[in-house]
């Protein structure tokens, strides 16, 4: 078996993290290192590594997240906006091996990335 990645053991409760929402297809928490004022992170609890692996029977799972993703920018009220990020592989800056949506807010964001 593979080394559990750090966001599978927040899902299994093994390490603790501040959870904002929780369902039976994904988890959302507060980001370590947050980089606005808001900045949350989505998972799936289907261990998928990032969006470079993604199948045809994850469609209804992504959909849910991004669903998720636009029901916490609205219970957190980022009415101005927000910012979603899923960074994928080493040149996307992808640091955890478990897919994650970023949700930024709360501050204007810069357009291009570095
Ligand atoms: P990235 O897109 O893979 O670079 O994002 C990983 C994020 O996970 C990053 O923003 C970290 O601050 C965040 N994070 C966390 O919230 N808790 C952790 O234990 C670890 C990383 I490791």
């Amino acid at each position: 078996m593979a080394e559990k990645t750090i966001f599978k053991k927040i899902i299994d409760k093994e390490i603790p993290a501040d959870i904002i929402y929780e369902d039976e297809l994904c988890l959302a928490f507060k980001d370590l290192n947050p980089q606005a004022p808001v900045h949350i992170l989505v998972i799936p609890k289907k261990e998928i590594r990032s969006l470079g692996t993604i199948e045809a029977e994850d469609q209804t799972l992504l959909g849910h997240l991004l669903l998720v993703i636009r029901k916490l920018a609205e219970d957190l009220k980022l009415s101005e906006g927000f910012r979603t990020v899923a960074n994928t592989g080493k040149d996307g800056g992808q640091t955890v091996d478990h897919l994650h949506f970023h949700l930024l807010g709360q501050r204007p964001l810069d357009w291009p990335p570095g």
